[in-house]
Parts: C-alpha cells; sequence; structure tokens
C-alpha cells in the first residue's frame, strides 16, 4: 500500500491554515525559498565540474574570503525572493547592506547564503541558513520575534530543516522528483548528549573556566553515564544538525582575540537558537538566551553556547 509523502508545501500550507489572517503569502515565501535551495544545492553537487569553486578575489564585511558560491547562493536567494512580492528587506553575510526589496513586502529575511562555503572545496556539508520577521517592527529585531527559522544543510542528504514557533520539522530532499519530503517530524533534541563540538585550537586564548570545563570533558561522563566525544565540523549548519539529532553541546565561544565570537547574531546564532529552543534545547550567550538580545547592527557577532538541556546546565555551573 503506497502511503504518500507529506511534502514541505503541503506542511506549509497546513501550518498557514491554523493562522486565520494568513494570506499564502508565507508559504509562497518559504517554498520559494526551498525552491532556491534546490538550485544552490544543484550546483554544489556539482562543484568540481561548473566554475563556481575557488575565491571570488574579493572579501566580505569581515575581510574573510568572498568564495565564487558564496556569490552565486546570494545572488539566487536575492532573485527569487525578490519576484515573490512578499519581501520588504533582505539582509546577508554576503551584502555590506541590506536590500530594499519591496515598499509593500510583509517579511524581512536575514539570511546566510551559504554558511562554511570554503568547506564545499573539500566535499565538506554546508548550509543556508535564514531568518524571517515581520517588516513592520524594523530590521533590528530581538530573535524572539521571529516568525520563522531555518535552514538547509548540504550533505549526504538535503535536509530543510525549520520551525515557525510550533515545533521543529525536518524534510529530506528525493532528488528523483524534486520535492522536500517529511521525514523527521516534531524533532526534538535528546535531554543529554555525548558529543562536544568547539575549536579547541582557541583554547589558549579561552577563559580558564572553559578551558577547564572543556579538559573536565575528557575524563567524566554525561548524564548519561556515557563519555563524552568531540566532533567539529567547521560548518554551524553541520554540527548543529548533529546536536539537534543526537544531543550534546556546540560551542563557539569569545575568546582574547574575538571578545565577541566569531558568529553573526542575526542570520546565524538567533535563526540557529530559535530551532534549538524549539526543539526543547537551551542557547546562552554571555549567560542568557541569544534571542532576548536587542541587535545594535545586522553584523553584530556573539559568542554563543548551545545544545541539550543536561549539557548546557552542566557549562552553566562550570564556566564563569
Ligand atoms: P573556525 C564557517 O566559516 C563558520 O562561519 C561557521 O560555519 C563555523 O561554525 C565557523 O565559521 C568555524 O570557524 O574559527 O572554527 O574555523
Amino acid at each position: 500500500m503506497y502511503t504518500k509523502p507529506t511534502s514541505l508545501t503541503e506542511f506549509i500550507l497546513e501550518e498557514e491554515r491554523q493562522f486565520t489572517d494568513a494570506t499564502g503569502g508565507f508559504t509562497l515565501l518559504l517554498t520559494q525559498l526551498a525552491y532556491a535551495t534546490k538550485i544552490i544545492s544543484s550546483h554544489i553537487s556539482k562543484a568540481g565540474l561548473v566554475d563556481i569553486l575557488g575565491s571570488s578575489g574579493t572579501k566580505n564585511v569581515f575581510s574573510d574570503d568572498v568564495q565564487k558560491i558564496d556569490i552565486f547562493s546570494n545572488s539566487v536567494l536575492v532573485d527569487i525572493l525578490s519576484a515573490t512580492d512578499q519581501v520588504a528587506t533582505i539582509a546577508s553575510e554576503e551584502l555590506e547592506e541590506p536590500i530594499q526589496v519591496n515598499d509593500n513586502g510583509k517579511y524581512i529575511v536575514y539570511m546566510d547564503p551559504l554558511d562554511g562555503s570554503s568547506n564545499t572545496a573539500v566535499n565538506v556539508s554546508v548550509g543556508t541558513i535564514f531568518s524571517i520577521y515581520r517588516a513592520e517592527k524594523g530590521l533590528l529585531q530581538k530573535g524572539g520575534q521571529q516568525i520563522a527559522a531555518g535552514y538547509v544543510i548540504y550533505g549526504s542528504s538535503d535536509m530543510f530543516v525549520y520551525t515557525c514557533g510550533q515545533g521543529v520539522n525536518g524534510f529530506t530532499l528525493d532528488p528523483s522528483i524534486g520535492s522536500f519530503l517529511l521525514s523527521h517530524p516534531h524533532i526534538t533534541i535528546p535531554e543529554a548528549g555525548a558529543t562536544y563540538s568547539v575549536n579547541e585550537a582557541y583554547s589558549p586564548l579561552w577563559d580558564v573556566s572553559l578551558q577547564n570545563y572543556i579538559a573536565s570533558l575528557k575524563t567524566t561522563q554525561n548524564a548519561l553515564g556515557k563519555a563524552y566525544k568531540a566532533r567539529y565540523v567547521g560548518s554551524m549548519v553541520s554540527d548543529i544538525h548533529r546536536t539537534l539529532l543526537t544531543g550534546g553541546i556546540f560551542l563557539y565561544p569569545k575568546d582574547q582575540n574575538n571578545i565577541d565570537g566569531k558568529l553573526r547574531l542575526l542570520y546565524e546564532v538567533n535563526p540557529m537558537s530559535f530551532i534549538i529552543e524549539q526543539a526543547g534545547g537551551r542557547t546562552l550567550s554571555n549567560g542568557k538566551s541569544p534571542l532576548t538580545i536587542t541587535p545594535s547592527s545586522i553584523h553584530q557577532k556573539v559568542p554563543i553556547v548551545l545544545g541539550s538541556p543536561a549539557c548546557v546546565a552542566e557549562y552553566e555551573e562550570k564556566v564563569r
């Protein structure tokens, strides 16, 4: 007996029906965003064969070397999202200033078009991150004001994972029909996990209490009596997707040279934190949820710790 899978579009339509004032515009926005990520996916999957690898020869606002695939991904998303007529403003890691798209647009979209893009050249999974706000409240809203957030991970399979504040659901791309199909309904992060994820190369620059906390994970067991393992892909979407599904803790902390850390509040930390908190996990940035921070600028950086409740609680006890 064939059981018809639920497509992302069907799922979004069903969610939107719960909002009496819904006009279908939000469904159009999300489904077109998913369409843009399919185009990005199709190019990543043959990156070695098309001219989208390597440096573009330009630098972004952080003086990071911009990859050709960053520019491609940003352009695809800007073009397709603009054409929906639903978006007032687009702010992107790849754009120094936000783009004013449509004066009548209802939504603001923050995005990291291809987070971890340099990993594409060595076949390591990367991702697109998005965060959506209502336009009438302006650009610098707290993360708690997000109406939706999510990511697409381009990995061994491509998955679209998102929340509208009613839990987290995951959809796997079926390349044979070109649709994202519901594969991970009601994702809930494990209460405890046995994986810690941080770039330990920077440990000499950390506060001593953080050094001692990470060192302790190598000699103690987690709340379930399991020894910890270290996993660090160096691609935020990959490291957080693994943490979401299997539990554990992810950290990009501040250090002596980067007192705000590296990850950007509005298009990396807030959307991923919304996902983690909606899945029952915890998030901390300087001792509180990043979703409570009033942003000061669109490219603002913040330190972040997130993951399973038991793991984040242990971090809170040991790191001051
Ligand atoms: P580091 C990728 O460049 C990125 O923005 C995130 O995806 C990732 O978590 C982080 O930077 C890795 O940074 O300093 O560990 O190489």
